[in-house]
């Protein structure tokens, strides 16, 4: 079977009389629509059809018109010798470690054309680069739990229970963010079966109850749900935990022999060192949930088998770190935790494979080699980074320097997309010397380049995709091949190697047909059950569990069932509720409660609303925008935002008007949906629209694509993670005057 492997799925590719197209895979119960359009991109207007160079960086300009420059074409043998040429001078002069190549982002589902990997291993041999840490999807979180619960659950994931025993033995899930089906559309590296609408409906057949805690309502795919205010999940979850204390229903064992430093999160939760004991009437004031319902709620959580899910999204503001640590303190005190199918579980529904009951598909990646460059930046500080070379900085205990850097490679993954306060990182944006991007479509990033080579999409190139969360491996097919001088960023990266003397250790001598059986091989020597080769390319795709079925290990059962035999990593060998890395954190634990409703820079009288960013359902991210599903929930032929059609009514404005969010940081062009199901006093405009700065008459930037970060504010989550903290702007509404 002939197959297209995307972050969305698998497809079936049907060659007809009028071109291919995609058919959503046989064995996929719930096909997402999104991928099937995925061919529309060949001829988008928006493609990169040559390499490119800025008209002033070739003319020796170092960035002061970056970004408002004109490109003139430039051929693919001058652009990699002008590529090649810039990397050579810059490390000549200043070092590798003025070279970043963090590029973050999402690539190509497969696991050779990947391209952050195919830069990596491109720099490395290179000499080494300054890299990123860590993700804008959990990387808060993923700082935060291993003081916790030791190094082995870095990953939020591996606290989960998996869904067959949650359908099994719990009859109660309380989530925070809820579970948004749309998200789960996508998984990094595809997969073969989308499987979490199957799970939730089972979920419900087994009369499990579900009570989602979000500011819209669609986050909730079955079940009640409370309409709580963004950023004050941590007030709910501390008040629970004060019922459980005042009410001497605490857990003694899980308080006795899996958990220390719980006299220290009792003192803070009676308010012993601030004067304000955490209970439910002064959490139902920051909230919004009556204090009825939350001292009900911890009633039934502490009586009855139960799950509490937090999605990626909480963790993704200031104090971020805040709702995770509660929820793990209040599982740990309400005797949640090591119960099957019980505990704490992070990001259900968030992708596609979480929680999912398979086993993981081990194999090797493109290897990337050795970086002889250790200065880093936690991912989401790249404007500080290029706004403050040289300043100290704190992160997870170290201080740390921020580097200064010259030159910029990028290939997967928008900043102008992904990055919070755009603006601002525009400024920044032009303190390098050269910034060289790859892409396929012309996005803000690629405007923001001095030299833009034109990568070839996903389908017009062969490649093995495989999820490391999930059990499914395609051969992804080419559908169609690339226009003419277009080439894979491997080719081009190979072909700027040759002029540096590094084709051959880039390559290492194997074709990329080579280097795809080589991964291969890699999959099947982990897993010897997978077919040979030949057998593969015949069927098309390989899933190990049908292969050989397996136990799920289930996290932290055998601790709580053992604590002294199976200790954690901690260094007490326990579950530590209040690790003294967090005492030291002013700004994260202790004054747990700077919400970071109150800490944005926008004062809430001139900036009512609270501006929610979450995932796009009809793209992934800035991805397929020219695809149908994108372009038919354009409105106005703008990004939609929705909002409370009180709020809505109280601005004078109504459905369907064009008007401008706005704070001091920017202002967006939106087309506004009136939606009962967004909590009052919020505004939903999902990430993804194309970053679009235009200056007005008046000197301001409106973004006429419709960007959140436009608005949004780029400060850490905390000095402990430095995590990206897209959550809690503040915004106001205006009529858009023409
Ligand atoms: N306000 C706000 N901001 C957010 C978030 C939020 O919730 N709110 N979420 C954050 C999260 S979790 C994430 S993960 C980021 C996502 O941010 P990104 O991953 O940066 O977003 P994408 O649009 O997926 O960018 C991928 C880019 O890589 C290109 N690309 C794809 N395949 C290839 C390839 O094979 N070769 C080359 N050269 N290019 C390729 C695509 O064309 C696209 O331009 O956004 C973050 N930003
Ligand atoms: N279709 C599609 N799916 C995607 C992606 C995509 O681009 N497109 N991106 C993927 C990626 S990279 C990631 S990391 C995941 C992200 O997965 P998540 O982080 O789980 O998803 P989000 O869509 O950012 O947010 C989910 C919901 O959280 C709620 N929420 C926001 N802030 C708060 C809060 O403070 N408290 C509470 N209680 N709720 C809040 C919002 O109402 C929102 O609808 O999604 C993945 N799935
Ligand atoms: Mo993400």
């Amino acid at each position: 079977m002939e197959l297209f492997a995307s972050h969305f799925g698998t497809y079936e590719i049907e060659r007809g009389p009028e071109g291919p197209g995609l058919l959503p895979f046989r064995h996929d119960p719930a096909p997402s629509p999104i991928g099937q359009g995925f061919l529309a991109l060949a001829d988008h207007p928006t493609r990169i059809t040559q390499p490119h160079a800025r008209k002033g960086w070739l003319a020796g300009d170092r960035g002061a018109a970056r970004g408002a420059d004109s490109f003139v074409p430039v051929s693919l043998d001058e652009a990699c010798a002008l590529a090649a040429g810039e990397l050579t001078r810059i490390r000549g002069s200043y070092g590798n470690d003025a070279i970043f190549g963090g590029s973050y982002g999402w690539g190509s589902a497969g696991r050779f054309h990947h391209p952050q990997s195919q830069l990596k291993r491109f720099l490395n041999l290179a000499g080494g680069f300054v890299a990123a840490r860590n993700t804008y999807s959990y990387g808060t979180a993923k700082v935060l739990l291993p003081h916790m619960v030791g190094a082995a659950f870095s990953d939020p994931g591996t606290l989960n229970p998996s869904w067959d025993r949650i359908v099994e033995a719990t009859p109660l899930i309380l989530s925070f963010g809820g579970m948004r089906l749309a998200n789960a559309q996508v998984e990094a590296g595809g997969t073969g079966a989308h499987m979490t609408r199957h799970w939730i409906e089972r979920f419900a057949q087994a009369n499990g109850e579900m009570v989602t805690l979000s500011p819209d309502r669609r986050d909730a795919p079955i079940g009640t749900h409370l309409p709580i205010r963004a950023g004050t999940d941590v007030f709910a979850l501390l008040a629970m935990a004060y019922v459980l204390i005042e009410e001497n229903r605490v857990d003694p064992q899980a308080i006795g022999c899996i958990a220390q430093g719980y006299d220290a999160v009792k003192s803070l939760i009676l308010g012993d060192s601030d004067g304000q004991p955490k209970t439910p009437h002064w959490a139902a004031e920051q909230t919004g949930i009556p204090a009825h319902v939350l001292r009900k709620l911890a009633y039934r959580l502490v009586d009855g088998p139960c799950l509490i899910n937090l999605s990626w999204s909480l963790q993704r503001a200031v104090a971020g770190e805040q709702p995770y640590w509660a929820a793990l303190v209040l599982a740990v005190l309400s005797g949640q935790i090591g119960r099957p199918g019980c505990g704490i579980a992070c990001g259900l529904s968030s992708v596609s494979s979480v929680g999912n009951p398979v086993r993981r598909l081990r194999g090797v990646a493109l290897p990337q080699g050795e970086n002889r460059v250790s200065a880093f930046i936690p991912v989401a500080r790249i404007t500080e980074m290029l706004e403050k070379p040289g300043q100290q900085f704190v992160y997870d205990g170290a201080e740390l320097d921020l580097p200064d850097i010259k030159l910029v490679c990028w290939a997967g993954g928008n900043p102008f997309h992904h990055h919070q306060d755009l603006n601002r990182l525009a400024r920044a944006w032009r303190n390098p010397h050269s910034v060289i991007v790859h892409d396929s479509v012309w996005t803000a990033t690629a405007q923001h380049a001095d030299l833009v080579f034109p990568s070839a999409l996903p389908f017009e190139r062969e490649d093995i995709a495989a999820a490391s969360r999930d059990d499914w491996i395609v051969l992804s097919s080419q559908v169609t091949p690339p226009p003419p001088g277009i080439e894979t960023d491997h080719t081009i990266l190979t072909r700027i190697a040759g002029h540096l003397g590094l084709a051959d250790a880039f390559t290492a001598s194997r074709t990329q047909a080579q280097w795809i059986a080589h991964l291969y091989e890699g999959y099947r020597t982990a897993h010897p059950e997978l077919p040979v080769w030949e057998e593969f390319r015949d069927i098309g795709y390989a899933r190990i569990s049908e292969v050989q079925p397996c136990e799920i290990p289930q996290p932290l059962e055998a601790f709580v069932a053992n604590p002294h035999e199976c200790p954690l990593s901690t260094p007490g060998g326990k579950i530590d509720l209040f690790p003294p890395l967090f005492q030291r954190q002013d700004q994260l634990l202790k004054s747990p409660l700077c919400s970071p409703r109150r800490s944005d820079a926008g004062e809430p009288e001139r900036y009512p609303l609270q501006l929610l960013s979450p995932q796009p359902e009809t793209r992934l991210h800035s991805q397929l925008d020219g695809a149908p599903a994108a372009t038919r929930a354009r409105r106005n032929d703008c990004e939609e935002a929705r909002a409370h059609p009180d709020d809505i009514s109280a601005q004078g404005l109504a459905d369907g008007d064009v008007v401008e969010l706005y704070n001091d940081r920017g202002a967006v062009l939106v087309c506004l949906k009136a939606d009962p199901r967004v909590a009052i006093g919020h505004v939903v405009l999902p990430t993804g629209g194309w970053y679009r700065p235009q200056v007005q008459s008046d000197g301001r930037i409106l973004d006429l694509g419709g960007n959140p970060n436009s608005l949004t504010r780029d400060h850490s989550a905390s000095e402990l993670s430095q995590g990206a903290s897209a959550g809690g702007a503040r915004i106001a509404l205006r009529t858009h005057l023409r």
